[in-house]
Protein backbone atom coordinates (compact mmCIF):
# COMPACT_ATOMS: atom_id res chain seq x y z
CA UNK A 1 0.00 0.00 0.00
CA UNK A 2 0.76 3.63 -0.81
CA UNK A 3 1.93 5.76 2.14
CA UNK A 4 -0.57 8.37 3.22
CA UNK A 5 0.31 11.50 1.96
CA UNK A 6 -0.03 14.57 4.39
CA UNK A 7 -1.16 17.92 3.59
CA UNK A 8 -0.93 21.31 5.88
CA UNK A 9 -4.21 23.58 5.32
CA UNK A 10 -2.91 26.75 5.80
CA UNK A 11 -5.81 29.23 7.32
CA UNK A 12 -8.63 28.02 8.74
CA UNK A 13 -11.25 30.21 7.60
CA UNK A 14 -13.73 29.66 4.77
CA UNK A 15 -12.07 28.15 2.10
CA UNK A 16 -9.40 26.34 4.10
CA UNK A 17 -12.08 24.67 6.79
CA UNK A 18 -13.57 23.11 3.23
CA UNK A 19 -10.20 22.32 1.76
CA UNK A 20 -9.62 19.93 5.23
CA UNK A 21 -13.30 18.22 4.73
CA UNK A 22 -12.46 17.50 0.82
CA UNK A 23 -8.61 16.19 1.55
CA UNK A 24 -9.85 13.79 4.70
CA UNK A 25 -12.24 12.13 1.66
CA UNK A 26 -9.54 12.22 -0.25
CA UNK A 27 -6.95 10.39 2.35
CA UNK A 28 -4.90 12.79 3.12
CA UNK A 29 -3.63 13.02 6.66
CA UNK A 30 -4.36 16.60 7.00
CA UNK A 31 -2.86 19.59 9.79
CA UNK A 32 -4.77 22.93 9.43
CA UNK A 33 -3.12 25.48 10.97
CA UNK A 34 -4.74 29.13 11.78
CA UNK A 35 -3.30 32.00 13.41
CA UNK A 36 -6.48 33.30 15.20
CA UNK A 37 -7.79 31.42 18.22
CA UNK A 38 -10.77 28.67 17.53
CA UNK A 39 -13.70 30.88 16.81
CA UNK A 40 -16.39 28.34 18.17
CA UNK A 41 -14.56 29.08 21.59
CA UNK A 42 -14.74 32.90 21.48
CA UNK A 43 -16.98 35.47 22.81
CA UNK A 44 -16.79 37.78 19.74
CA UNK A 45 -15.20 37.46 15.77
CA UNK A 46 -13.51 40.69 15.09
CA UNK A 47 -13.59 41.30 11.12
CA UNK A 48 -14.81 41.06 7.68
CA UNK A 49 -18.50 40.97 7.23
CA UNK A 50 -20.72 39.22 9.00
CA UNK A 51 -23.29 37.35 6.81
CA UNK A 52 -22.74 36.16 3.09
CA UNK A 53 -25.00 35.49 0.33
CA UNK A 54 -24.27 31.68 -0.60
CA UNK A 55 -25.37 30.44 -4.02
CA UNK A 56 -25.22 28.04 -6.42
CA UNK A 57 -21.23 27.23 -7.24
CA UNK A 58 -21.03 27.49 -3.00
CA UNK A 59 -23.87 25.57 -2.56
CA UNK A 60 -22.46 22.68 -5.30
CA UNK A 61 -19.44 22.52 -3.06
CA UNK A 62 -20.77 22.10 0.30
CA UNK A 63 -23.30 19.16 -1.36
CA UNK A 64 -20.31 16.51 -2.37
CA UNK A 65 -18.64 17.29 0.98
CA UNK A 66 -22.16 17.03 2.38
CA UNK A 67 -22.85 19.53 4.52
CA UNK A 68 -24.98 21.73 2.10
CA UNK A 69 -28.15 20.86 3.97
CA UNK A 70 -26.95 21.74 7.30
CA UNK A 71 -25.93 25.37 6.05
CA UNK A 72 -28.55 25.85 4.38
CA UNK A 73 -31.00 24.89 6.91
CA UNK A 74 -29.47 27.73 9.11
CA UNK A 75 -29.84 30.51 5.87
CA UNK A 76 -32.56 32.84 5.36
CA UNK A 77 -33.76 32.33 1.34
CA UNK A 78 -33.64 35.98 -0.54
CA UNK A 79 -35.62 35.67 -3.30
CA UNK A 80 -35.71 39.23 -4.77
CA UNK A 81 -33.74 42.40 -4.91
CA UNK A 82 -35.77 45.40 -2.35
CA UNK A 83 -34.62 48.54 -4.36
CA UNK A 84 -35.01 50.97 -1.80
CA UNK A 85 -34.94 54.87 -3.49
CA UNK A 86 -34.38 58.31 -2.29
CA UNK A 87 -37.99 59.16 -1.09
CA UNK A 88 -38.42 55.24 0.48
CA UNK A 89 -40.19 53.57 -2.22
CA UNK A 90 -39.71 49.98 -2.21
CA UNK A 91 -39.62 47.93 -5.50
CA UNK A 92 -38.82 44.71 -5.45
CA UNK A 93 -37.16 42.41 -8.49
CA UNK A 94 -37.07 39.00 -8.58
CA UNK A 95 -33.70 37.00 -9.60
CA UNK A 96 -35.86 34.25 -11.55
CA UNK A 97 -38.44 31.30 -11.08
CA UNK A 98 -39.09 30.67 -6.97
CA UNK A 99 -36.23 27.67 -7.22
CA UNK A 100 -33.78 31.15 -8.07
CA UNK A 101 -32.63 32.34 -4.70
CA UNK A 102 -29.56 33.17 -3.09
CA UNK A 103 -29.32 32.26 0.82
CA UNK A 104 -27.90 34.85 3.49
CA UNK A 105 -25.78 32.45 5.31
CA UNK A 106 -23.55 33.97 9.43
CA UNK A 107 -20.44 33.83 8.48
CA UNK A 108 -19.22 32.95 11.40
CA UNK A 109 -21.99 29.87 11.82
CA UNK A 110 -20.77 28.60 8.67
CA UNK A 111 -16.72 28.80 9.61
CA UNK A 112 -17.92 26.77 12.84
CA UNK A 113 -19.75 24.00 10.56
CA UNK A 114 -16.88 23.40 8.29
CA UNK A 115 -14.41 23.10 11.19
CA UNK A 116 -16.45 20.41 13.17
CA UNK A 117 -17.30 18.64 10.05
CA UNK A 118 -13.50 18.57 9.49
CA UNK A 119 -12.72 18.16 12.92
CA UNK A 120 -14.67 14.71 12.92
CA UNK A 121 -13.01 13.27 9.65
CA UNK A 122 -10.47 10.65 9.97
CA UNK A 123 -6.58 12.20 10.12
CA UNK A 124 -7.69 15.68 11.05
CA UNK A 125 -6.01 18.02 13.39
CA UNK A 126 -6.66 21.26 13.68
CA UNK A 127 -3.87 23.72 15.07
CA UNK A 128 -5.09 27.27 16.58
CA UNK A 129 -2.91 30.05 17.28
CA UNK A 130 0.13 28.75 14.74
CA UNK A 131 0.21 31.97 12.65
CA UNK A 132 2.69 30.97 9.49
CA UNK A 133 5.88 32.96 9.62
CA UNK A 134 7.84 31.71 6.87
CA UNK A 135 8.20 28.80 4.47
CA UNK A 136 9.82 26.66 1.67
CA UNK A 137 7.22 25.91 -1.05
CA UNK A 138 9.80 23.55 -2.67
CA UNK A 139 11.07 21.80 0.15
CA UNK A 140 7.09 21.33 1.88
CA UNK A 141 8.79 23.45 4.99
CA UNK A 142 6.59 25.61 7.07
CA UNK A 143 7.35 27.25 10.40
CA UNK A 144 4.65 28.84 12.32
CA UNK A 145 4.69 31.34 15.58
CA UNK A 146 2.73 29.69 18.37
CA UNK A 147 1.18 32.57 20.65
CA UNK A 148 3.11 30.99 23.42
CA UNK A 149 6.29 32.35 21.45
CA UNK A 150 7.41 29.48 20.54
CA UNK A 151 8.53 28.30 16.50
CA UNK A 152 7.00 25.29 15.05
CA UNK A 153 8.52 23.78 12.21
CA UNK A 154 6.62 20.71 9.99
CA UNK A 155 7.63 19.40 6.76
CA UNK A 156 4.56 17.73 4.26
CA UNK A 157 3.92 16.12 1.33
CA UNK A 158 1.54 19.40 0.20
CA UNK A 159 0.78 23.37 1.42
CA UNK A 160 -2.14 24.18 0.49
CA UNK A 161 -2.23 28.00 0.81
CA UNK A 162 -5.78 29.42 2.38
CA UNK A 163 -4.86 32.12 4.23
CA UNK A 164 -6.97 35.14 2.36
CA UNK A 165 -6.72 38.13 0.67
CA UNK A 166 -2.80 39.19 2.80
CA UNK A 167 -1.61 35.74 2.25
CA UNK A 168 1.76 34.45 3.55
CA UNK A 169 2.46 32.05 1.32
CA UNK A 170 1.26 34.09 -1.70
CA UNK A 171 4.21 36.34 -0.93
CA UNK A 172 6.56 33.62 -0.96
CA UNK A 173 5.00 32.75 -4.48
CA UNK A 174 5.59 36.15 -5.75
CA UNK A 175 9.62 36.16 -5.16
CA UNK A 176 9.58 33.29 -7.32
CA UNK A 177 10.24 34.13 -11.04
CA UNK A 178 7.81 34.09 -13.56
CA UNK A 179 5.02 34.63 -10.83
CA UNK A 180 2.32 37.00 -12.48
CA UNK A 181 0.94 39.37 -9.77
CA UNK A 182 -1.28 42.31 -9.34
CA UNK A 183 -3.22 44.23 -7.00
CA UNK A 184 -5.55 46.81 -6.80
CA UNK A 185 -7.48 48.99 -3.86
CA UNK A 186 -10.21 50.77 -5.14
CA UNK A 187 -11.21 54.12 -3.90
CA UNK A 188 -14.21 53.04 -1.50
CA UNK A 189 -14.30 51.14 1.32
CA UNK A 190 -16.88 49.67 3.65
CA UNK A 191 -18.29 49.48 6.94
CA UNK A 192 -20.91 47.77 8.64
CA UNK A 193 -24.21 49.02 10.51
CA UNK A 194 -27.20 47.33 12.30
CA UNK A 195 -30.76 47.03 11.94
CA UNK A 196 -32.12 45.56 14.78
CA UNK A 197 -35.82 43.58 15.12
CA UNK A 198 -38.29 46.12 15.41
CA UNK A 199 -40.67 44.93 17.93
CA UNK A 200 -39.27 41.15 18.01
CA UNK A 201 -39.85 41.49 14.40
CA UNK A 202 -38.04 41.31 11.58
CA UNK A 203 -37.95 45.05 10.87
CA UNK A 204 -37.65 45.32 6.64
CA UNK A 205 -38.64 42.54 4.96
CA UNK A 206 -37.29 39.66 5.12
CA UNK A 207 -36.39 37.31 2.03
CA UNK A 208 -34.80 39.95 0.28
CA UNK A 209 -31.25 41.59 -0.41
CA UNK A 210 -31.82 45.04 -0.02
CA UNK A 211 -30.10 47.94 -1.94
CA UNK A 212 -29.59 51.44 -1.69
CA UNK A 213 -28.04 52.38 -5.18
CA UNK A 214 -26.89 56.05 -5.57
CA UNK A 215 -24.00 55.86 -7.39
CA UNK A 216 -21.13 56.73 -5.32
CA UNK A 217 -22.97 55.66 -2.27
CA UNK A 218 -24.10 52.34 -1.72
CA UNK A 219 -25.79 50.04 0.35
CA UNK A 220 -26.72 46.68 1.34
CA UNK A 221 -28.53 44.83 3.45
CA UNK A 222 -29.06 41.02 4.17
CA UNK A 223 -30.79 39.53 7.05
CA UNK A 224 -29.50 37.77 10.37
CA UNK A 225 -31.10 34.57 11.77
CA UNK A 226 -31.67 36.83 15.07
CA UNK A 227 -34.48 39.19 13.07
CA UNK A 228 -31.51 42.03 12.62
CA UNK A 229 -30.10 42.91 9.04
CA UNK A 230 -26.80 43.51 8.62
CA UNK A 231 -26.34 47.08 6.38
CA UNK A 232 -22.88 47.34 4.18
CA UNK A 233 -21.96 51.04 3.45
CA UNK A 234 -19.57 51.27 0.42
CA UNK A 235 -18.17 54.90 0.25
CA UNK A 236 -15.39 56.46 -1.04
CA UNK A 237 -12.48 57.08 1.60
CA UNK A 238 -11.94 60.67 1.37
CA UNK A 239 -15.81 61.05 1.73
CA UNK A 240 -15.77 58.67 4.91
CA UNK A 241 -13.00 61.11 6.11
CA UNK A 242 -14.85 64.19 5.76
CA UNK A 243 -17.65 62.64 7.61
CA UNK A 244 -16.51 63.91 11.53
CA UNK A 245 -18.98 64.54 13.84
CA UNK A 246 -22.46 62.52 14.64
CA UNK A 247 -23.79 65.31 13.48
CA UNK A 248 -22.17 64.94 9.97
CA UNK A 249 -23.10 61.29 10.10
CA UNK A 250 -26.91 62.29 10.42
CA UNK A 251 -26.95 65.01 8.03
CA UNK A 252 -25.69 62.03 5.89
CA UNK A 253 -27.88 59.39 6.33
CA UNK A 254 -30.86 61.96 6.23
CA UNK A 255 -29.44 62.87 2.90
CA UNK A 256 -28.51 59.58 1.33
CA UNK A 257 -30.32 57.14 2.91
CA UNK A 258 -33.22 58.72 5.10
CA UNK A 259 -35.42 55.79 5.18
CA UNK A 260 -32.60 53.97 6.77
CA UNK A 261 -32.08 56.30 9.90
CA UNK A 262 -35.30 55.26 11.72
CA UNK A 263 -34.32 51.60 10.99
CA UNK A 264 -31.03 51.83 12.25
CA UNK A 265 -31.62 54.06 15.24
CA UNK A 266 -30.09 57.81 15.29
CA UNK A 267 -28.15 56.61 18.70
CA UNK A 268 -26.80 53.55 17.51
CA UNK A 269 -26.16 55.02 14.11
CA UNK A 270 -23.72 57.68 15.24
CA UNK A 271 -21.96 55.25 17.69
CA UNK A 272 -20.73 52.56 15.07
CA UNK A 273 -20.30 54.85 12.57
CA UNK A 274 -17.11 55.74 14.88
CA UNK A 275 -16.75 52.09 16.63
CA UNK A 276 -14.40 51.12 13.84
CA UNK A 277 -12.71 52.74 10.55
CA UNK A 278 -13.89 52.15 7.34
CA UNK A 279 -12.34 48.72 5.70
CA UNK A 280 -10.47 48.49 2.60
CA UNK A 281 -11.39 46.67 -0.30
CA UNK A 282 -8.65 45.12 -2.32
CA UNK A 283 -8.89 43.12 -6.07
CA UNK A 284 -5.69 40.41 -6.27
CA UNK A 285 -5.02 38.30 -9.49
CA UNK A 286 -2.12 35.93 -9.80
CA UNK A 287 -1.20 32.91 -11.34
CA UNK A 288 -0.13 30.06 -11.51
CA UNK A 289 -1.36 29.12 -8.29
CA UNK A 290 1.09 26.15 -7.44
CA UNK A 291 5.18 25.51 -6.75
CA UNK A 292 5.88 22.20 -8.20
CA UNK A 293 3.70 19.18 -6.96
CA UNK A 294 4.81 21.09 -3.45
CA UNK A 295 2.77 23.84 -2.95
CA UNK A 296 -1.26 25.40 -4.17
CA UNK A 297 -3.59 28.70 -3.14
CA UNK A 298 -6.85 28.72 -3.21
CA UNK A 299 -9.78 31.16 -2.16
CA UNK A 300 -9.12 34.60 -1.30
CA UNK A 301 -5.78 33.91 -1.34
CA UNK A 302 -5.32 33.15 -4.89
CA UNK A 303 -7.98 35.53 -6.44
CA UNK A 304 -9.27 38.02 -3.83
CA UNK A 305 -12.36 40.38 -5.16
CA UNK A 306 -14.44 43.38 -4.36
CA UNK A 307 -17.58 42.20 -3.16
CA UNK A 308 -19.56 43.57 -6.19
CA UNK A 309 -21.17 40.11 -7.19
CA UNK A 310 -21.18 38.65 -3.77
CA UNK A 311 -18.73 35.90 -5.00
CA UNK A 312 -15.59 35.35 -3.45
CA UNK A 313 -16.74 32.55 -0.90
CA UNK A 314 -18.87 31.21 -3.52
CA UNK A 315 -15.37 30.82 -5.71
CA UNK A 316 -13.57 29.75 -3.34
CA UNK A 317 -15.53 27.13 -2.27
CA UNK A 318 -15.79 26.19 -6.26
CA UNK A 319 -12.13 26.12 -6.10
CA UNK A 320 -12.27 23.17 -3.62
CA UNK A 321 -14.79 21.65 -5.85
CA UNK A 322 -12.68 21.90 -9.04
CA UNK A 323 -9.73 20.91 -7.27
CA UNK A 324 -11.63 17.88 -5.88
CA UNK A 325 -13.17 17.07 -9.50
CA UNK A 326 -9.40 17.35 -11.27
CA UNK A 327 -8.17 14.81 -8.16
CA UNK A 328 -10.72 12.07 -8.97
CA UNK A 329 -9.37 12.90 -12.59
CA UNK A 330 -6.31 12.55 -12.54
CA UNK A 331 -5.83 10.18 -9.63
CA UNK A 332 -4.53 12.04 -6.44
CA UNK A 333 -1.11 12.27 -8.61
CA UNK A 334 -0.29 15.56 -7.33
CA UNK A 335 2.66 16.03 -9.86
CA UNK A 336 -0.29 16.13 -12.50
CA UNK A 337 -2.75 18.06 -10.32
CA UNK A 338 -1.44 20.96 -9.45
CA UNK A 339 -0.45 22.20 -12.75
CA UNK A 340 -4.05 21.75 -14.12
CA UNK A 341 -4.77 23.52 -11.49
CA UNK A 342 -3.63 26.37 -12.33
CA UNK A 343 -4.09 26.09 -16.24
CA UNK A 344 -8.14 25.40 -15.40
CA UNK A 345 -8.54 27.53 -12.74
CA UNK A 346 -6.82 30.86 -13.19
CA UNK A 347 -9.04 31.76 -16.28
CA UNK A 348 -12.01 31.41 -14.35
CA UNK A 349 -10.49 33.32 -11.20
CA UNK A 350 -9.59 35.99 -13.25
CA UNK A 351 -12.94 36.41 -15.06
CA UNK A 352 -15.07 37.25 -11.80
CA UNK A 353 -12.23 39.25 -10.39
CA UNK A 354 -13.08 41.49 -13.47
CA UNK A 355 -17.09 41.06 -13.73
CA UNK A 356 -16.74 42.42 -9.83
CA UNK A 357 -14.49 45.39 -10.39
CA UNK A 358 -16.56 45.98 -14.20
CA UNK A 359 -19.61 45.75 -11.77
CA UNK A 360 -18.12 48.29 -9.19
CA UNK A 361 -17.44 50.72 -11.65
CA UNK A 362 -20.74 50.40 -13.51
CA UNK A 363 -22.61 50.88 -9.99
CA UNK A 364 -20.31 53.99 -9.53
CA UNK A 365 -20.71 55.58 -12.45
CA UNK A 366 -24.12 54.94 -13.34
CA UNK A 367 -26.13 53.17 -11.18
CA UNK A 368 -29.21 54.92 -9.38
CA UNK A 369 -32.33 52.60 -8.58
CA UNK A 370 -34.08 54.15 -11.42
CA UNK A 371 -31.33 53.13 -13.72
CA UNK A 372 -30.92 49.40 -11.58
CA UNK A 373 -34.57 48.45 -12.05
CA UNK A 374 -34.70 49.11 -15.53
CA UNK A 375 -31.49 47.59 -16.93
CA UNK A 376 -33.05 44.55 -14.69
CA UNK A 377 -36.33 44.68 -16.11
CA UNK A 378 -34.79 44.64 -19.36
CA UNK A 379 -32.91 41.19 -18.90
CA UNK A 380 -35.95 39.68 -17.49
CA UNK A 381 -38.09 40.95 -20.76
CA UNK A 382 -34.73 39.81 -23.17
CA UNK A 383 -34.98 36.37 -21.23
CA UNK A 384 -38.80 35.91 -21.23
CA UNK A 385 -38.74 36.46 -24.96
CA UNK A 386 -35.78 34.50 -25.28
CA UNK A 387 -35.16 32.09 -22.72
CA UNK A 388 -32.55 29.97 -24.36
CA UNK A 389 -29.85 32.32 -25.87
CA UNK A 390 -30.34 35.28 -23.90
CA UNK A 391 -29.59 34.66 -20.15
CA UNK A 392 -28.47 37.72 -17.40
CA UNK A 393 -25.15 37.92 -16.49
CA UNK A 394 -26.25 37.60 -12.72
CA UNK A 395 -28.00 34.33 -13.64
CA UNK A 396 -25.22 32.87 -15.29
CA UNK A 397 -22.84 34.16 -12.70
CA UNK A 398 -25.26 32.86 -9.18
CA UNK A 399 -27.12 30.32 -10.47
CA UNK A 400 -25.31 28.43 -12.50
CA UNK A 401 -21.84 26.65 -12.96
CA UNK A 402 -21.25 27.82 -16.06
CA UNK A 403 -17.17 28.35 -15.84
CA UNK A 404 -16.95 32.04 -15.18
CA UNK A 405 -14.34 32.61 -18.50
CA UNK A 406 -17.20 31.03 -20.60
CA UNK A 407 -19.19 33.29 -18.93
CA UNK A 408 -17.68 36.44 -19.73
CA UNK A 409 -17.62 35.15 -23.35
CA UNK A 410 -21.71 34.17 -23.64
CA UNK A 411 -22.17 37.70 -22.12
CA UNK A 412 -20.41 39.57 -25.09
CA UNK A 413 -22.34 37.67 -27.46
CA UNK A 414 -25.03 38.03 -26.04
CA UNK A 415 -24.84 42.19 -25.90
CA UNK A 416 -23.96 42.27 -29.63
CA UNK A 417 -26.96 39.96 -30.41
CA UNK A 418 -29.19 42.44 -28.58
CA UNK A 419 -27.44 45.41 -29.95
CA UNK A 420 -27.98 44.13 -33.87
CA UNK A 421 -31.86 43.12 -32.85
CA UNK A 422 -32.10 47.03 -31.71
CA UNK A 423 -30.53 47.91 -34.77
CA UNK A 424 -32.64 45.65 -36.92
CA UNK A 425 -35.68 46.90 -35.09
CA UNK A 426 -34.82 50.67 -35.66
CA UNK A 427 -34.07 49.93 -39.46
CA UNK A 428 -37.52 48.11 -39.92
CA UNK A 429 -39.58 50.89 -38.40
CA UNK A 430 -37.75 53.39 -40.34
CA UNK A 431 -38.23 51.70 -43.76
CA UNK A 432 -41.64 50.25 -42.89
CA UNK A 433 -42.69 53.90 -41.58
CA UNK A 434 -41.13 55.53 -44.64
CA UNK A 435 -42.97 53.29 -47.00
CA UNK A 436 -46.24 53.58 -45.07
CA UNK A 437 -45.95 57.04 -45.37
CA UNK A 438 -44.89 57.01 -48.87
CA UNK A 439 -48.13 54.98 -49.60
CA UNK A 440 -50.13 57.41 -47.65
CA UNK A 441 -49.11 60.26 -49.66
CA UNK A 442 -49.12 58.66 -53.09
CA UNK A 443 -52.81 57.69 -52.18
CA UNK A 444 -53.73 61.66 -50.51
CA UNK A 445 -52.86 63.10 -54.28
CA UNK A 446 -53.99 59.95 -55.87
CA UNK A 447 -50.59 59.28 -57.53
CA UNK A 448 -51.27 55.73 -59.03
CA UNK A 449 -48.04 55.48 -61.15
CA UNK A 450 -45.83 56.23 -57.70
CA UNK A 451 -48.12 54.10 -55.49
CA UNK A 452 -47.64 51.36 -58.42
CA UNK A 453 -43.72 52.11 -58.57
CA UNK A 454 -43.74 51.48 -54.01
CA UNK A 455 -45.68 48.73 -54.69
CA UNK A 456 -43.08 47.22 -57.32
CA UNK A 457 -40.67 48.28 -55.36
CA UNK A 458 -41.64 46.58 -52.35
CA UNK A 459 -42.02 43.30 -54.21
CA UNK A 460 -38.41 43.55 -55.21
CA UNK A 461 -37.02 43.98 -51.97
CA UNK A 462 -39.62 41.44 -50.24
CA UNK A 463 -38.03 38.94 -53.28
P1 LIG B 1 -10.55 34.18 4.75
O1 LIG B 1 -11.99 34.00 5.03
O2 LIG B 1 -9.95 35.51 4.80
O3 LIG B 1 -9.72 33.19 5.67
C1 LIG B 1 -8.32 33.21 5.75
C2 LIG B 1 -7.90 32.63 7.08
O4 LIG B 1 -6.50 32.50 7.11
C3 LIG B 1 -8.29 33.49 8.27
O5 LIG B 1 -8.94 32.71 9.22
C4 LIG B 1 -6.96 34.02 8.78
O6 LIG B 1 -6.94 34.20 10.17
C5 LIG B 1 -6.01 32.93 8.35
N1 LIG B 1 -4.64 33.39 8.17
C6 LIG B 1 -4.22 34.53 7.56
N2 LIG B 1 -2.89 34.62 7.58
C7 LIG B 1 -2.44 33.53 8.21
C8 LIG B 1 -1.12 33.05 8.56
N3 LIG B 1 -0.03 33.75 8.25
N4 LIG B 1 -1.02 31.87 9.22
C9 LIG B 1 -2.14 31.17 9.53
N5 LIG B 1 -3.38 31.57 9.24
C10 LIG B 1 -3.53 32.73 8.59
N6 LIG B 1 -18.36 36.33 -0.75
C11 LIG B 1 -19.51 35.71 -1.15
O7 LIG B 1 -19.44 34.64 -1.75
N7 LIG B 1 -20.73 36.27 -0.91
C12 LIG B 1 -20.87 37.48 -0.28
O8 LIG B 1 -21.99 37.94 -0.08
C13 LIG B 1 -19.69 38.17 0.12
N8 LIG B 1 -19.77 39.38 0.72
C14 LIG B 1 -18.62 40.02 1.10
C15 LIG B 1 -18.73 41.29 1.66
C16 LIG B 1 -17.59 41.98 2.04
C17 LIG B 1 -17.73 43.36 2.65
C18 LIG B 1 -16.31 41.39 1.84
C19 LIG B 1 -15.06 42.11 2.24
C20 LIG B 1 -16.21 40.13 1.27
C21 LIG B 1 -17.35 39.43 0.88
N9 LIG B 1 -17.27 38.15 0.31
C22 LIG B 1 -18.42 37.53 -0.12
C23 LIG B 1 -15.95 37.49 0.06
C24 LIG B 1 -15.59 36.48 1.15
O9 LIG B 1 -15.59 37.12 2.39
C25 LIG B 1 -14.22 35.89 0.89
O10 LIG B 1 -14.07 35.56 -0.45
C26 LIG B 1 -13.97 34.63 1.73
O11 LIG B 1 -13.98 34.94 3.08
C27 LIG B 1 -12.63 33.99 1.36
O12 LIG B 1 -12.35 32.90 2.19
P2 LIG B 1 -10.86 32.44 2.47
O13 LIG B 1 -10.98 31.25 3.36
O14 LIG B 1 -10.13 32.32 1.20
O15 LIG B 1 -10.21 33.64 3.25
C1 LIG C 1 -22.24 43.00 -2.16
C2 LIG C 1 -21.87 43.12 -0.84
C3 LIG C 1 -27.01 43.65 -6.34
C4 LIG C 1 -23.13 41.16 -0.35
C5 LIG C 1 -24.53 43.17 -7.46
C6 LIG C 1 -26.85 42.60 -7.20
C7 LIG C 1 -23.04 41.96 -2.57
C8 LIG C 1 -23.48 41.04 -1.68
C9 LIG C 1 -25.59 42.36 -7.77
C10 LIG C 1 -22.32 42.21 0.06
C11 LIG C 1 -25.95 44.47 -6.06
C12 LIG C 1 -24.72 44.22 -6.60
C13 LIG C 1 -25.49 39.60 -6.91
C14 LIG C 1 -26.15 38.54 -6.38
C15 LIG C 1 -24.90 39.88 -4.78
C16 LIG C 1 -28.02 41.74 -7.48
C17 LIG C 1 -25.44 39.95 -8.33
C18 LIG C 1 -23.52 41.66 -3.89
C19 LIG C 1 -24.29 40.05 -2.37
C20 LIG C 1 -25.12 41.63 -10.06
C21 LIG C 1 -22.47 41.70 2.32
N1 LIG C 1 -24.82 40.31 -6.00
N2 LIG C 1 -24.27 40.48 -3.72
N3 LIG C 1 -25.38 41.29 -8.68
O1 LIG C 1 -28.22 41.33 -8.63
O2 LIG C 1 -25.39 39.08 -9.17
O3 LIG C 1 -28.78 41.49 -6.55
O4 LIG C 1 -21.90 42.42 1.32
F1 LIG C 1 -26.10 45.52 -5.27
S1 LIG C 1 -25.87 38.48 -4.72
CL1 LIG C 1 -23.41 45.23 -6.18
CL2 LIG C 1 -27.13 37.38 -7.19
Amino acid sequence: MEKQKSVAVVGGGLVGAMNACYLSSRGFKVDLYEARQDIRTMEIVRGRSINLALSCRGRQALKKVGLEDQVVKDGIPMYARMIHDLNGTLRPIPYGKSDQYIMSVDRRKLNETLLTAAEERPDVTLHFQHKLISCDLEKGKLSFKMNGGADVEVTTDLIMGNDGAYSAIRKHMVKRPRFNYSQEYIPHGYMELTVPPHNGEFAMAINYLHIWPRNEYMMIALPNQDKSFTLTLFMPFDMFDQIKTGDDVMRFFMEKFPDSVPLIGEESLKETYFKLPPLPLVSVKCSPYHVSDKAVIMGDAAHAMVPFYGQGMNCGFEDCLVFDEIMEELGNDLSKVLPEFSVVRSPDAHAICDLAMYNYIEMRESVNSRWFLMRKKVDACLHAIMPRVFIPLYTMVSFSRIRYHVVINKAKKQDVLVDNSIQALMALTAVGGGYLAAVAISRHFNINSITDWIHNMADQILK
